[in-house]
């Protein structure tokens, strides 16, 4: 039980993978399970509709999705379920990630994504533990420890 995932990682593009080991170390530092998929919203957008549709069924509390550009993983990921999702802007060559930024925050109301700083990951696997620590005490025993050690820093 302590090992079934309990965040679900989605991001667009192998391409997205170095920024995300960011993400990914916080959140084994946290001691938090996770599931990691690459699944594009237009590429591959099938396994997209898959695998955010099952992901709560699966056991996943919180789902963090990365993408770049025309960021519309996040927003496609949270119209297939009700979990909430946290997306991360990649920089890009061309515009430096406000174009993946802009995607991700400004989603029509209704269906939010939350959104962390471009290139946020470790912040993402920080809200999301923190997400999980609003019901589960072992999380937020974690973030409260966090904290202590940036203090003492
Ligand atoms: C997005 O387009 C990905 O999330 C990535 O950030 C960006 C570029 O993807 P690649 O062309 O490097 O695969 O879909």
């Amino acid at each position: 039980m302590a090992d079934q995932p309990v965040v679900g990682i989605i991001m667009g593009s192998k391409s997205d993978l170095a920024t995300m080991e960011g993400c990914t170390n916080e959140l084994e530092r946290l001691g938090v399970p996770y599931e990691l998929v690459i699944a594009s919203a237009h590429r591959t957008p099938d396994k997209v509709h898959r695998w955010a549709e099952s992901a709560a069924e699966r056991g996943i509390k919180v789902i963090i999705a990365a993408a770049g550009k025309a960021a519309h993983l996040g927003g496609v990921v949270a119209a297939f379920t009700p979990l909430p999702v946290v997306g991360v802007p990649m920089k890009t060559s061309d515009l430096g990630g406000m174009d993946s930024l802009l995607s991700m925050v400004q989603m029509p109301s209704g269906v939010p994504v939350a959104c962390v700083a471009i290139n946020g990951a470790k912040n993402a696997a920080i809200y999301a533990t923190q997400i999980l620590g609003a019901s589960l005490p072992e999380y937020r025993e974690k973030i409260v420890q966090l904290k202590a050690e940036m203090a003492d820093a």
